[in-house]
């Protein structure tokens, strides 16, 4: 093979390097990469001063243009999304993560994946639920002793103050498990996870009140809660919905189980939900279908269940007063079932806790506008939206106003009493947002648009169009689900961008097998009336995410290190047990040992830990780095042994020291010019050694002579 000659300029160039080298005299601190980057190199420095284009830029520009097939909408959706290196974007998406069990953090304009939270998924890079055998998070994700270690996320929660959202906390559910889980958004990592003791799926979660007082859990399939067991004969009699209210206690940042409690609702099947605010402060919405009660059956030709549970015309819609529902809580007039509180039907009757009204046709979201006044409920198999009066169903339910009663005694609401306006947008609708002009958004599957429409009442003198009618539709690729809009499910909506989140993205992009990433389609809803283009495609090719909620980034106030050195993640605390710098060593009491380690650029401290074969070992690692981005991994192979230790983070591995053997540990984040000499060696030695033999060590047993025998 023939060598290219180096080129003259490429000479010059390695040349001019050596010798810059070889007049500066690096210091320690320098060779290791210690130092905070320089200002300049860390925020771009781009010039920011108006433009003004010359007639030669233009020409390049539109010869760019042409070049690369791009018309003049595409450069404007390009000029309103490209964001500059260094720049940040000026929203965040908090987006489920559906499967993949996690939540996605994507900045807005640029759609930039700026990173996952793992929740319900252990996952390696964050360390999460690789910290040995007894890592708190797999236990947490165990569910009746077994390991469940993944999670359907639909729903994220930021949490609020006042019906807007606060940056402090997020919420998200697991629809497959009905589990919830608490994020602290300091660190943007999960801190709990609660399993709901009533049911096995949910749905309806998580939703907040307006102070975030609770986080509440709307069920889906009806079972016998409680994990109890029932043939479908017994269905109507022994299944039952549930919406269980989790206590946050915002001071410790954690739900607290012991003041948490539930209602047992009809076996109808519960689906999404949204609590009240301002005019509706205090209600609690959730949606249901399946109101027929169908079992299924298609095996022993009964009709299937998607036929049984779509014959009625309307199903019900849940009004819940939670205000009501906890003071009966707190009075004791809960059952324990599987030993967590639950408020039964007969209780919601007589305290008027509960009420129906009815809905079309197989609804899915519930929606409740900005100033509270108003319930949009979009039926999948309905052409309209439904719009509820708050006002009127508190008049309603004053006047006893009902139509009926379901069958267990649940007060039907009378229709026509509490209904505002129906609005026909198209079809398949299926969840609702809303922006700071008075319209609202309305996402329709089978359509696969977007529709934008004019809200009536207060709302009716921000827009020009007539009150609650459709002003107009724009495509998305392809079968949208959610739709989310800047902060718009809170009190006071943003507008400008919304996010349409496609089921299917067919041929937007290169086809990366037949599984095919989600398409995340940015839509600019900043001019009002008919103009709402599609700016952006994003592929989503690590889950299939449902809900999102998008926040102003300036109301986030994230740790860029961790406050102090040896910082408990987990606790958000400062732990006494960390180990501090010039303590590091080796502890034994007996098989029980404890590694004091500590670490920083670019070793661990110490680098032999020498152990025996059986050694119950506790190991301690604390970063003492305190740049921010200076993180560091710790992995140990062979006994699926991972952490990431963020700048002053300290975290606890336990492990049994089982498998006798020299184990090189190493530093798994590319940290520093000398990060693949940040390692050291974990001797654990043979049982057998300890006993004063001679290692057993059979000829058969060499690699060689294994490889001979195969
Ligand atoms: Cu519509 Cu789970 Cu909110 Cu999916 S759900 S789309
Ligand atoms: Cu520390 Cu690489």
């Amino acid at each position: 093979m023939k060598r290219a000659p180096v080129s003259p300029s490429f000479a010059a160039v390695i040349l001019t390097i050596v010798a810059g080298l070889a007049a500066t005299t690096l210091t320690p601190s320098q060779a290791l990469g210690q130092d905070q980057p320089k200002e300049g190199r860390r925020r771009s420095t781009k010039e920011t001063k108006p433009i003004d284009l010359t007639p030669a830029q233009v020409t390049e520009l539109t010869k760019l243009a042409n070049e690369r097939k791009l018309n003049v909408d595409d450069l404007m959706a390009a000029a309103k999304t490209y964001t500059p290196s260094g720049r940040h974007d000026e929203y965040l998406l908090f987006s489920s993560g559906g499967q993949s069990g996690q939540v996605f953090v994507i900045g807005v304009p640029s759609m930039r994946l700026l990173r996952s939270i793992s929740v319900f998924t252990p996952e390696s890079w964050q360390g999460y639920g690789f910290a040995g055998e007894q890592d708190p998070v797999r236990e947490e994700l165990k569910i009746n002793g077994k390991d469940v270690d993944w999670g359907d996320t639909h729903h994220p929660a930021l949490s609020e103050t006042k019906g807007d959202y606060d940056g402090q906390f997020l919420f998200i559910g697991d629809k497959a498990n009905a589990r919830m889980a608490v994020i602290d958004l300091r660190d943007f990592e999960t801190k709990q996870i609660v399993k709901n003791p009533l049911t096995v799926s949910d749905h309806g979660a998580a939703f907040v009140t307006p102070d975030t007082d609770y986080v509440f859990e709307g069920g889906q399939y009806a079972t016998v809660l409680g994990y109890g067991y029932a043939t479908p004969e017994d269905y109507k009699k022994s299944y039952r919905g549930m919406v269980t209210f989790w206590k946050f206690d915002r001071q410790r940042g954690r739900i607290d189980t012991s003041k948490s409690f539930a209602m047992e609702l009809p076996p109808y099947w519960q689906d999404l939900s949204d609590a009240g605010k301002l005019a509706s402060d205090g209600l609690l919405f959730i949606n249901s279908f399946n109101v027929e009660m169908a079992t299924g059956g298609i095996e022993k030709g009964n009709p299937p269940f998607e036929a049984g549970a779509s014959k009625r015309d309307t199903d019900y819609l849940h009004i819940i007063d939670w205000r009501k529902a906890e003071a009966a809580f707190k009075a004791g007039k809960a059952e324990e079932i599987n030993g967590f509180p639950v408020l039964r039907i007969a209780t919601s009757i007589e305290d008027g806790l509960l009420y129906f009204t009815p809905e079309p046709k197989s609804p899915h979201g519930v929606d409740v506008t900005p100033n509270g006044q108003y319930m949009v409920v979009a039926g999948k198999l309905d052409p309209h939206v439904t719009v509820y009066s708050a006002a009127k169903v508190r008049k309603a339910i004053a006047d006893k106003k009902f139509s009926g009663a379901d069958d267990y005694g649940i007060p039907i609401l009378d229709f026509d009493s509490v209904k505002e306006a129906q609005v026909e947008l198209g079809l398949g609708p299926l969840h609702t947002q809303f922006d700071d002009k008075g319209y609202a958004y309305t996402s329709l599957f089978l359509d696969s648009a977007v529709a934008r429409w004019s809200l009536g009442g207060d709302y009716a003198k921000l827009h020009a169009e007539a009150p609650w009618t459709l002003v107009t539709k724009t495509p998305v690729q392809y079968n949208i689900g959610h739709l989310s809009a800047a902060e718009g499910d809170t009190v006071s909506p943003d507008g400008k961008y919304l996010i349409a989140m496609n089921k299917w993205s067919v041929d937007r992009f290169f086809p990366t097998g037949p599984l095919l990433p989600q398409n995340f389609q940015l839509v600019d809803i900043g001019a009002p009336g008919t103009t709402m283009p599609v700016l952006y495609d994003s592929p989503v090719g690590v889950g299939e995410p449902h809900y999102c909620q998008m926040i102003k980034a300036d109301k986030l106030k994230p740790f860029t290190v961790y406050p102090e050195v040896g910082w408990n993640a987990r606790t958000q605390s400062l732990d006494p047990a960390a180990p501090q710098a010039g303590k590091e060593g080796v502890v034994r009491d007996g098989s029980k040992v404890t590694v004091n380690m500590t670490t920083i650029r670019s070793h661990f401290t110490p680098e032999h830990v020498m152990l025996e074969e059986g050694d119950d070992v506790t190991w301690r690692i604390t970063s003492l780095e305190t740049t921010q981005d200076a993180t560091h991994g710790f992995c140990i192979g062979g006994y699926n042994i991972n952490l990431s230790l963020e700048p002053g983070e300290y975290t606890e591995v336990n492990f049994t020291a089982d498998k006798a053997g020299t184990y090189p540990f190493y530093c798994t984040e590319f940290c520093s010019a000398l990060h693949l000499e940040m390692m050291g060696y974990l001797h654990i030695k043979p049982a057998s050694e300890s006993r004063g033999q001679a290692p057993a060590q059979s000829p058969d047993q060499s690699p060689d002579t294994q490889a001979a025998a195969k």
